[in-house]
């Protein structure tokens, strides 16, 4: 691979903003200087920048791609939604791994990794979901940190499914703070909430809507709070993943003014949309996620943009899991499988691909975060988070050539009609955004310009993460 040169643009990071040409020699940026021509820099490739931002690409820590759930598999693969991802910006994703119950976790993180080799777009790494913690479990945590997965999703949520109890929380968490990984955890009270769940259904309840109402705020902030306390007692790290509540915020923002190791993202999906789009019949299946969409009425909305605001909430990713509202061509019917049981509609939607113009045009453009925030939540602290900073991130001398161009003035519509993600439905249909990725570049090479996708699958490597450098 040649050089390239990203002239007259304005360069963005997560500390500065700095009219700059920015050099890329092979897979990195090898220099970042006031001007190019000053100092006789050439490249094999100009790429002009001017009136537009040059920002490091999008760095999502949570997508399900092929997910099995709920009798079906998310929708998008490996190759589908990780070229969506470039689509929109993102140049890095963490897939979940999953190791089912009764199987070996090691076993579990190979076959997610026959499944994306050679079939990703971008570059990618894995954490593992341990669904069964035992103690060959926990002996593996330690060889899965050898091989660049240094975090691990527990389910306080899904009883005979992802569940984990207290006591397999604790024990997970004892290794993790022993081999220095971190614990992603999705902080609801599973239990309780299936009480609710099948009071509801046996009323006849059986609208989407329902199940916004039976997953309670309070049983995240309940099972936020008890995650806190579990990793206090352990030393362990934790990660909220997905946290969409006011009471889980709370619970966040206090035990970080006590100073410890916790941290919390939420998702396009908790900021822009509600409980109402739960409703209008089985519409809403389009938006069953867990944890659930929330009442706006609540304040939840606003809390987290200000918990973005605060760093009490760090991050933005998408917990990206799409499910056809029709037939899926290979998977088959998806939500429908729930049109009489809102338990039964897979939980997910999609989203890799809106993340980053979503949070530009309701973060920056609707001046509710500085741009240099924006960057630190969408790629900085991400990639610090989950150890792969500075190589992913950020733009300076040595890290990968992730690149993207953005538009900020461009408008455009958000569409099923145009997006690429492999699902028939947008969660944001019609909503008209400012800001528009328009060049995107992995490793040096340039995967979108010109409203077309210049990259092939395999493209994309796994990432051998580090430890988090969050701490
Ligand atoms: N939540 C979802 O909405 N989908 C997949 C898993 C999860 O925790
Ligand atoms: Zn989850
Ligand atoms: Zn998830």
């Amino acid at each position: 691979m040649g050089s390239l040169l990203i002239k007259n643009g304005i360069v963005v990071t997560a500390t500065g903003t700095t009219a700059a040409d920015v050099l890329v020699r092979g897979s990195r940026v090898v220099a970042i200087v006031a001007s190019a021509d000053d100092l006789g820099l050439t490249a094999d490739r100009t790429v002009d920048a001017a009136g537009r931002l040059v920002i490091p690409g999008g760095v999502d820590v949570h997508t399900h791609m092929e997910l099995p759930f709920g009798g079906t598999f998310a929708a998008d693969t490996f190759e589908t939604g990780t070229r969506a991802a470039a689509w929109g910006g993102t140049t890095t994703i963490v897939d979940f791994a999953v190791q089912t119950k009764g199987e070996s976790a090691m076993d579990g993180y190979e076959r997610w990794m026959a499944k994306a080799e050679g079939e990703c777009a971008i570059d990618y790494g894995f954490h593992m979901i341990t669904g069964d913690i035992n103690e060959q479990t926990l002996k593996e945590m330690d060889m899965l940190v050898d091989e660049g997965v240094t975090s691990f999703k527990m389910f306080m949520a899904y009883p005979g499914l992802f569940y984990s109890d207290d006591g397999e929380i604790v024990l997970a968490m004892q290794k993790a703070a022993e081999n220095g990984s971190v614990i992603a955890m999705h902080a609801e009270n599973g239990i309780a909430i299936d009480v609710f769940v099948n009071q509801a259904l046996a009323r006849g309840e059986t609208d989407p809507i329902y199940h916004g109402l039976a997953r309670k705020s309070v049983l995240e902030g309940e099972a936020t709070h008890r995650s806190i306390r579990l990793a206090e007692v352990t030393g362990a790290t934790l990660y909220i993943v997905h946290l969409s509540a006011v009471e889980a915020l709370d619970e966040v923002i206090r035990a970080r003014d006590e100073g410890r190791k916790v941290f919390a993202e939420t998702c396009p999906q908790y900021l822009f949309l509600d409980l109402e789009d739960l409703g209008n019949g089985f519409e809403g299946a389009k938006y069953v996620c867990s944890p659930p969409l929330r009442d706006r009425a609540a304040g939840h909305q606003r809390r987290l943009w200000r918990g973005l605001q605060t760093n009490d909430l760090q991050v933005v990713s998408t917990d990206h899991c799409p499910f056809c509202m029709g037939n899926h061509h290979t998977f088959g019917t998806q939500k429908q499988l729930g049109r009489d049981n809102f338990a039964a509609i897979p939980n997910g939607m999609p989203g890799v691909e809106n993340r980053m113009e979503l949070i530009f045009d309701g973060g920056v453009g609707q001046g509710r975060i500085s741009v240099n925030r924006f960057v630190e939540i969408t790629a900085t602290a991400p990639a610090k988070m989950f150890g792969m900073f500075p190589q992913k991130g950020t733009i300076a001398v040595g890290s990968d050539a992730d690149i993207v161009i953005l538009g900020p003035n461009r408008t455009h519509t958000i569409s099923a009609e145009t997006h690429h993600m492999d699902v028939d439905y947008s969660a944001y249909e019609g909503r008209k955004v400012t800001g528009k990725v328009e060049v995107v570049m992995s490793k040096g090479k340039v995967i979108i310009e010109d409203g077309q996708y210049l990259g092939a699958k395999g493209d994309g490597e796994y990432l051998r993460r580090g430890h988090s450098m969050m701490l």
